[in-house]
C-alpha cells in the first residue's frame, strides 16, 4: 500500500524533518516541502555543519553548498561554495525556478541569491565557526594534500586576501593513508539530504552543508551535485547520502541507488550496491545513504561508520530514527 507523504533525511535531523512533514502535508509540493526542511536545518545549524556559523574553510570562512531536485520534471538548482548569504537551499531553489541554468557559484552565487530577494550580503561566520577555526590551525592544522611534493607550507596561501596562517604541519608530518591520501575533517553529521514523496506521488530531494570542514577555500563537494548527494525520479525513488564527498561525487552513488531500484532492486539492495561500489575502490572511505523508492518503502547503507536516518510517514506519530550499521 502506499504511504504518501513520506519525509526522509540523513541524520536524526528532527526539526527537519518535521518542518518539511508539516508542509507536505499541508499541501505543499515535494520541491516546496524539501526546501522547507533544509531551511529548517540551515536556521538551526544542525550539528554546526549546515546553514550559516556552520564549518569554516582553511582560510576560516563559511561557506554554503545546497541543492533541489524535482523528481518529475528532473530539473536542478544548486548553489556551491556560496559565501555571504545564510539561505543555501532557498538560493538553490531560485536557480531551478527561475533560470534555465543548473548551479551557480562563489560570489556570482551570491550576488543572483540578493538579486532575488535573498537576505545578504551578511558574513557567514559565527563565534563557533571562527572558534573551531583558531582551535585548528593553531594545534591540528593538516593541508589537504595527498602528496607530499605540493610546494605550499601553509594553509590558504592562494586566497590573497586570507589571514596569514601559521606553518601547518611540515610535509613529512603528514600522515598519508594507505592510498595516499590525507583524510580532510569529516564530523559524524555534516549534511542534511532530504527526500520528500508528496500527497500526489511527485518525489523532490534537496540537500545543504558546508562542506568539508578546514577545506581548501573553492572545493565544492558531493553536495550541490544531482545523482551524488541526492537524486530523485518519481518513477521510481530518491535517494540522500552523506560522508566523504571527495570520493562518493566520483561514484554518483544517488544516481546508483535510484538506478538500481529502477531495475527492479529493493532500496536496501539498491542502498547497499552503491555504498559497495565505492567501498571496493576506496575500503577506507566514509560515506552513508538512504534510499526510499516511489511506495515509501525506505532503507539505509553505510561504511566506516554508524548512520542514522530519519522518517515521517501517515503511519507514526512523529518522525522515527532508524539505525544503519556498517555492512
Ligand atoms: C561534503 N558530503 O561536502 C559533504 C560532507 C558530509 O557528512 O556530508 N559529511 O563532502
Amino acid at each position: 500500500s502506499l504511504q504518501y507523504p513520506v519525509v526522509v533525511s540523513t541524520w536524526p535531523f528532527l526539526e527537519a524533518v518535521r518542518a518539511a512533514w508539516n508542509a507536505v502535508d499541508g499541501g505543499f509540493s515535494a520541491v516546496d516541502a524539501v526546501v522547507e526542511g533544509c531551511s529548517a536545518c540551515e536556521k538551526l545549524r544542525c550539528d554546526g555543519t549546515v546553514g550559516p556559523g556552520g564549518s569554516p574553510d582553511e582560510n576560516g570562512e563559511t561557506t554554503l553548498d545546497a541543492m533541489v531536485m524535482d523528481g518529475v520534471t528532473m530539473e536542478v538548482g544548486a548553489v556551491a561554495a556560496m559565501r555571504y548569504v545564510p539561505e543555501g537551499i532557498k538560493a538553490a531553489k531560485l536557480v531551478l525556478e527561475y533560470t534555465k541554468h543548473t548551479m551557480l557559484v562563489g560570489d556570482q552565487a551570491s550576488a543572483f541569491a540578493i538579486s532575488m530577494g535573498l537576505q545578504g550580503p551578511t558574513n557567514l561566520s559565527s563565534v563557533e565557526s571562527i572558534e573551531k577555526w583558531t582551535k585548528w590551525k593553531d594545534n591540528s592544522c593538516q593541508p589537504n594534500f595527498r602528496k607530499n611534493v605540493i610546494p605550499r607550507d601553509s594553509c590558504g596561501p592562494f586566497h590573497p586576501n586570507g589571514p596569514s596562517i601559521r606553518r601547518c604541519l611540515m610535509d613529512n608530518e603528514l600522515r598519508p593513508n594507505e592510498f595516499g591520501s590525507v583524510n580532510v575533517g569529516l564530523h559524524s553529521h555534516d549534511t542534511i539530504s532530504m527526500a520528500v514523496i508528496d500527497q500526489i506521488g511527485r518525489i523532490a530531494v534537496g540537500t545543504s552543508t558546508n562542506g568539508a570542514t578546514f577545506k581548501i577555500p573553492g572545493r565544492v563537494g558531493d553536495g550541490p551535485i544531482a545523482g551524488s548527494s541526492a537524486y530523485a525520479d518519481a518513477e521510481v525513488g530518491a535517494c540522500g547520502a552523506t560522508g566523504d564527498g571527495d570520493i562518493m561525487m566520483r561514484f554518483l552513488p544517488c544516481y546508483q541507488a535510484v538506478e538500481n531500484m529502477r531495475l527492479g532492486m529493493e532500496p536496501k539492495l539498491a542502498a547497499k550496491d552503491a555504498i559497495s561500489r565505492i567501498a571496493r575502490k576506496y575500503p577506507n572511505f566514509i560515506g552513508a545513504l538512504f534510499a526510499v523508492n516511489r511506495n515509501g518503502t525506505h532503507a539505509g547503507a553505510c561504511h566506516g561508520w554508524t548512520f542514522q536516518y530519519c522518517v515521517r510517514t501517515p503511519g507514526m506519530n512523529d518522525v522515527e530514527v532508524f539505525t544503519v550499521h556498517p555492512q
